[in-house]
């Protein structure tokens, strides 16, 4: 079912819906829709908010250009101020904005930035071309560069402008938006102009932009520029060497890729315009590419964090298993295109090994990317460090912040999905909403202390009982670290569940990943998921050889980290032996409230061995007490200190 409606000005915009999609599985329920309140994600999102949008607004707006160059480009004269792609964090912010501004409405922060969006229209140009950069630099050099992110930029205006609408019903950037993408459009694929977007981005924002229009050219748009990689016209023609196609996907056609190469987020921002396109055309060549990049990312570029793109050189991935600790880079922001693409995956398939990549990742590398406090970032998110390493107020290139902020505060997009006829739970937060099951409004309320424990309910209400199945997702945590090859647990221990229906045990089948409960729902039924949560020690692959002789910890979702302030000599010198016990305990008073790992083992200091009381603090929770020595691999054997490299 699709929902149609006319906007202010006449404009016919759709809210997509079901029945879209023709090979789409499942459609998550969007965050507009789900209420949070979560011991764990209600201060996340609390702290965006608050903390983290203000640090964008002031970093956007007077620390830095950003804003300015649009005044400038209005006024006609000026130096553009900053790097050519800056316009995308103005417009990422806005998105961020209005995903907040649902959850918690400010209207002094809604005013300010109608202010913005005003000096962004008024920078636009008659023929719908919007980009400071080139305004400013010479108009006669734009669309020569395809690694210059005019279209990047246009990607993060169209995604701004369909959540400044979704949330206000403002729908002045939105039109703006309309506007440019048409430019683009008239431009590049009427005439078939050959153009390589340099940094992917623009395919799922065209994507979006088609579901809310229902505007068939945006969805072609989007395949164009898909189809364009990998012919030889594109960005490889014009860069330096190091930035070989690859770099961008574009040394061979998508359909026929099957190895992930190059940048990280680029990477991840194209499969996931794919997987969207994929879900309209059925295209099965896009499928198969994508099935096997992510076994190849899975089983060969996945850090145990969840962070991808092991390289600073090329912001991205490496050679296979090739995943040092101290220099990983893991963006922030790839693992924001990680959770994107996952999700995308999990809507085409039904299978809930994505969702277990989406947690993961999620829960780990990429909240690591912002501080407690709301206002300082990763920009790399290493899983080893030697106390130089810290997050910082901003950066040049500042494309972190807002995207970790976007995503967090729609987190509630990632909770629930359904098809036609069910609901899928995928991820464990407690929140509420209201799903309409073939003309049955079914209320869902979820509650539990997820992730510090695995006790989670899900009361079900309905006014009149219907036959539906509720998929419940059973974590791939329980059994394996990650699906495919990469990590184990040791001595393959996993972890056990139950699940009841109104206190009894149930019998139903597994079905990719999902308990499949299928019954006649009535008012106040309630299933009780109760997962074990066991310290678990992981160890990586034999082609890992970063990790070689070490175990990393994790409890539930959680991957934990030592850091020498809690355990001072730790990073060079705790040994963590096979026959170590464990103790898992909440401290409400520590870093905002977290689970800790306790456990006695041996440090080596100056040639001396001595056991300590040891305290690991999970990993996405470091250097909040200032610089700190921290690892997340750790040796099980004397021989194999201080190689942590
Ligand atoms: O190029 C724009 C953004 O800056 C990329 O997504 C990040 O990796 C950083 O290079
Ligand atoms: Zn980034």
């Amino acid at each position: 079912m699709k929902g149609l409606f006319i906007c202010s000005l006449g404009l016919l915009f759709s809210t997509h819906l079901l029945g879209q999609s023709p090979s789409q599985k499942i459609f998550p329920i969007n965050f507009s829709k789900v209420a949070i309140e979560d011991n764990f994600w209600s201060p996340q999102l609390e702290k965006v908010a608050t903390s983290t949008i203000d640090a964008c607004v002031s970093y956007t707006e007077e620390k830095t250009g950003r804003i300015r160059n649009f005044e400038k480009v209005a006024k006609g004269s000026g130096q553009h101020e900053g790097i050519y792609y800056d316009d995308s964090d103005v417009y990422k912010a806005i998105e961020a904005i209005a995903y907040s501004l649902k959850n918690y409405p400010n209207q002094e922060l809604e005013a300010n930035t109608d202010q913005w969006i005003d000096k962004i229209a008024a920078a636009q140009q008659p023929d719908g071309y919007l980009n400071t950069y080139y305004t400013l630099n010479g108009l006669e050099n734009r669309w020569k560069d395809m690694e210059r992110h005019e279209d990047y930029c246009a990607g993060h205006l169209i995604e701004a402008g369909i959540a400044y609408y979704n949330t206000t019903g403002k729908d002045k950037l939105l039109k703006v938006a309309i506007k440019f993408a048409d430019h683009i459009d008239n431009y590049f694929r009427i005439p078939n102009k050959p153009w390589v977007t340099g940094h992917e981005g623009i395919e799922l924002a065209l994507m979006k932009l088609y579901h809310q229009t229902n505007e068939k050219r945006y969805l072609q748009l989007a395949d164009w520029f898909v189809e364009q990689r990998g012919k030889g016209h594109g960005v490889g023609k014009i860069w330096d060497e190091w930035k070989a196609p690859e770099y961008a996907q574009d040394d061979i056609p998508v359909r026929d890729q099957r190895k992930i190469t190059g940048h990280a987020v680029r990477a991840m921002y194209l499969y996931s315009g794919v997987a969207d396109i994929a879900s309209e055309t059925k295209d099965v060549g896009y499928v198969k590419t994508m099935d096997a990049i992510w076994d190849d990312v899975v089983n060969k570029h996945y850090y145990i964090t969840g962070g991808i793109g092991a390289q600073g050189s090329n912001e991205g991935f490496g050679k296979p298993y090739d995943l040092p600790n101290e220099s990983a880079y893991c963006e922030t922001c790839a693992s924001v295109g990680m959770v994107f693409w996952n999700q995308r995956m999990n809507m085409l398939s039904a299978q809930s090994k994505y969702i277990d990549v989406l947690e993961r990742t999620l829960y780990n590398a990429a909240i690591d990317g912002i501080s407690l406090t709301g206002n300082r970032f990763f920009y790399g998110n290493p899983l080893a460090s030697d106390g130089n390493y810290e997050r910082s107020e901003w950066f040049g290139t500042a494309c972190c912040p807002s995207n970790i902020a976007r995503l967090v505060s729609s987190l509630g997009s990632y909770i629930y999905s359904r098809s036609a006829t069910d609901l899928y739970v995928n991820l464990f937060v407690g929140s509420e909403t209201t799903v309409d099951l073939n003309k049955n409004e079914v209320f869902v309320k979820q509650s539990g202390n997820y992730p510090w424990n695995g006790n989670v309910s899900i009361e079900i209400n309905l006014k009149k009982a219907k036959a539906f199945a509720v998929f419940l997702r059973i974590p791939g945590w329980l059994k394996e670290p990650v699906p495919g090859s990469l990590y184990h647990y040791k001595n393959n221990k996993t972890n056990n569940y139950t699940v009841t229906v109104n206190g009894k045990p149930i019998k139903a089948a597994l079905i990719d990943g999902y308990l499949k409960i299928n019954r006649k729902w009535k008012k106040g039924d309630k299933i009780d998921l109760n997962m074990d949560m066991e310290v678990q020690r992981i160890v990586s692959s034999d082609a890992m050889k970063a990790n070689k002789n070490r175990v990393a910890l994790q409890y539930g979702p959680i991957v934990y980290a030592v850091e020498d302030i809690d355990n001072p000599n730790a990073k060079d010198g705790l040994i963590i032996p096979e026959n170590t016990e464990f103790k898992v305990s909440y401290k409400p008073d520590l870093l905002g409230g977290t689970n800790v790992i306790q456990f006695r083992a041996p440090i080596i200091s100056n040639n001396l061995q001595e056991d300590k009381e040891i305290t690991a603090i999970p990993y996405f929770l470091w250097n909040n007490r200032g610089k700190s020595k921290m690892q997340v691999w750790i040796p099980e054997e004397i021989t194999d200190i201080g190689r942590n490299k």
